[in-house]
């Protein structure tokens, strides 16, 4: 009997500076409302999926930049989302910012956790590889202050297990390092899955615009195929306060075949009937670590 992922993706269309949190929870449980209405008993939300993508903004007051982070979770505004959740039996993955104290000082990170069936937090993930800059740079239509706002996430890439299915996640710009899949495809996760904020215009190099959606859909598949693993991405989409973010939310198979593409910028849910015991086809063959691995020869790829 093959052992089935019954897998959503719920993809944000824009949400507005000035929308409140409530309100993008409502939206947030209307597409998990979809999603268990076709039987997915997980959903896979966007990168700070509570907020417009403020980093956009460049913002010296600390006091601003902290009203877009969220200092517990669950919180006030997303118990909501957790509770239908849990009634309806579904799991999901949320992305967020997160403002927490660790050994004695604030921390800031751009963060996402994984909740099973039960509403309970399983696991967490920061953001690691933080794209942008960390000052204003005039010429950009927009800013990308990511490493102003965020520091790197300090918890690696855990693979958690998520109601009997090993799940690791990525946030954004993660997908487009080798490194990130390859740790947790080391770890054996089925399911790889992050939220994605991804304008369409990218200032400092506006000769690659047009592959925006090709370099995202190349990751996500190379990312899946390489280590043998269901690969997932949600969006944040379209206009958004000026910038148009890609869409192209997807369900990847460990093949690197997409198995589902959302087709508009709006709210929008995707699903697949992910077989796991596909991830077996890769991970015992072709891309069988143990037998055709050669570390010795890969040392310089975590040299700092
Ligand atoms: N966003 C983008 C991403 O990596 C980006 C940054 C935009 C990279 C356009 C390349 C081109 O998908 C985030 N939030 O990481």
């Amino acid at each position: 009997m093959a052992r089935k992922l019954n897998l959503a993706v719920a993809q944000l269309g824009p949400i507005a500076r000035a929308e409140s949190r409530d309100a993008v929870v409502v939206r947030l449980i209307e597409m998990l409302k979809e999603a268990a209405s076709r039987g997915a008993t997980f959903v896979v939300f966007p990168e700070i999926a509570l907020t417009t993508f403020f980093p956009r903004w460049f913002m010296e007051d600390q006091a601003e930049v902290d009203a877009w982070f969220e200092t517990e979770m669950p919180n006030a505004a997303t118990m909501p989302l957790f509770e239908k959740a849990k009634a309806l039996g579904v799991g999901f993955n949320l992305g967020y910012a997160e403002l927490t104290e660790e050994d004695g000082r604030v921390r800031r990170f751009n963060t996402s956790i994984v909740v099973d069936t039960k509403g309970n937090i399983i696991g967490k993930y920061r953001k690691v590889h933080l794209p942008g800059h960390a000052e204003y740079e005039a010429y950009r239509p927009w800013q990308h202050l990511e490493k102003r706002y965020f520091e790197p996430g300090n918890l690696g890439f855990p693979v958690y297990d998520v109601d009997a299915v090993k799940i690791g996640m990525f946030i954004c710009n993660d997908r487009r390092w080798p490194e990130t899949w390859r740790v947790m495809g080391l770890k054996g996760a089925e399911l790889i899955c992050g939220g994605f904020n991804t304008p369409t215009h990218n200032p400092p190099v506006p000769q690659h615009d047009h592959l925006n959606s090709f370099h995202h859909l190349l990751s996500m598949q190379a990312g899946a195929y390489q280590n043998g693993a269901w690969a997932a991405a949600a969006a944040k989409a379209g206009m958004e306060e000026g910038s148009m973010l890609l869409g192209h939310s997807c369900i990847v198979a460990p093949t690197g075949e997409i198995a589902a593409l959302a087709v508009t910028l709006e709210d929008e849910v995707i699903t697949a009937a992910c077989d796991l015991d596909a991830c077996a086809f890769i991970r015992n063959e072709i891309f069988n670590f143990k037998r055709h691995r050669q570390p010795q020869n890969y040392g310089l790829i975590a040299e700092v």
